[in-house]
Parts: structure tokens; sequence; C-alpha cells
């Protein structure tokens, strides 16, 4: 379908620790912008589908094991083979909800010992640059709350605040657009926010040039 508005889809990223929302607040959004007529969809990291992703799946559910490298690599190879879509959509006006990005992937490694992020990052360096990062902020007792961790690698509450302390990091970025949300407020108050933030990045795009994350 052509996009007559002359206008492309915004690029729009959830990211945040574990239990913080992101999932829920994904659906919530796109509920939201379809029932007031825009063009939207979910996309979400890993992408546990594709013959990458499900290599990925077997590790994060310990069914394997996978060298840290390796796995950074899959990761970010897991995100590189959906790129041509991302742009295919961006360019038909179609905004994209994406839940976890590049910056999960360098948060989630560089909480490894020996991981710099300036490593960490190189892998992603060139995938589309999102519009807008919104960070659900929750601190891990806060997470904690909610309940335990599943069984997955990496839902223990130790890694988790090793890898708060990377994300915090990366919103040093000024080149980056992202927008702290507080996620222990609740569910709909927190979707209005992350609602009204979205709206006007979609409005701001124009037709815009898709930028290059990291370069
Ligand atoms: P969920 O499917 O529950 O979101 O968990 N991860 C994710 C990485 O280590 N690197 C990445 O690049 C991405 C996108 C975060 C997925 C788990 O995988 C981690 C939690």
């Amino acid at each position: 379908r052509v996009n007559m508005s002359g206008r492309r889809g915004a690029l729009i990223v959830l990211e945040g620790v574990d239990r913080a929302g992101k999932t829920t607040q994904c659906r919530k959004l796109l509920d939201a912008l379809q029932r007031e007529g825009h063009r939207a969809e979910l996309l979400r990291f890993p992408d546990r589908g594709t013959a990458i992703g499900q290599l990925i799946n077997s590790y994060l559910e310990k069914k394997s094991n996978l060298e840290d490298h390796t796995v950074h690599l899959l990761f970010a190879a897991n995100r590189w083979e959906r790129v041509p879509l991302i742009k295919e959509k961006l360019q038909q006006g179609i905004t994209l909800i994406v839940d976890r990005y590049a910056f999960s992937g360098v948060a989630f490694t560089s909480a490894k010992p020996e991981f710099t992020l300036t490593w960490c990052k190189q892998p992603d360096v060139g995938i589309p640059k999102p519009d807008l990062i919104l960070f659900l902020q929750l601190s891990p007792s806060d997470a904690m709350k909610r309940g335990d961790f599943g069984n997955e690698r990496y839902e223990n509450r130790h890694f988790q605040e090793q890898v708060l302390r990377q994300f915090n990091e990366l919103m040093q970025d000024e080149n980056l657009n992202w927008k702290v949300m507080d996620a222990s407020q609740c569910i709909d108050d927190l979707h209005q926010e992350i609602k009204s933030h979205t709206e006007k990045v979609m409005e701001q795009v124009g037709d815009n040039p898709i930028r290059d994350l990291w370069r």
C-alpha cells in the first residue's frame, strides 16, 4: 500500500528492566493508535520466530549454552535481519512500536564482566535510529515487588541491577531522544504519558530521512 500522507511512520522503542511493563504498554499503545485511525504495528526483539531467533530462544531458556560474544552477535543479527522490513514499513507511513532494541542488546551484554560499551555497540551501528526511546524506569526493589523473576537466563536481581547501570550509561547520549517514564505509576497513567510523547513525535517526523543509530 502506498503512503499518501507524505509522512513516514515513527520508530518508537520501549526499553527498561524486566517487569517494568514494556510488553503491556506496547500493546496498549498499539491499540490506542489504531483506534484513533493511525497505521501502527508491533515488533519485538529478540524476534524468536526466525532461525537466529530460535538459537537465541534456546539460549534464554537455558536449553543451550553459547559463548557470550557469540550470543551478543546473534541478538544484533536478529535485528539486522528485520532492518529491510523496518525501513519499508516506516516509508509506507506505518509507525512501529518496538519492544526492546539495541539498547537492551548493549545493556545486557555489557552487564557481563569484561565487556565494554564500545565493543557492545559496534554490531548495531547503522540500524534504524529510533525517533523516540521510552525508558520505563523501575527500581530493582519495585521490580521485585511485582513477583518472582522467571526462570530464563538473566532473570535475577544482581544481574538486573548491573543492566540498569548500563542503561543509565546509554541514556547519557544526547544524540538520542530518550524519555524516562516512571513505571511505578498505574498502568493507565503511564499509558497516557507514553501515548502523548508518541503522538508528538509522530507529528514531528514528517518526511525526515530515517537516520542510522550510533553513526
Ligand atoms: P523478553 O523476550 O522477555 O523481552 O526477554 N536481550 C534482549 C539481550 O540480552 N540482548 C538483546 O539484544 C535483546 C533484544 C533481555 C528477552 C531477554 O533477552 C535479553 C531479556
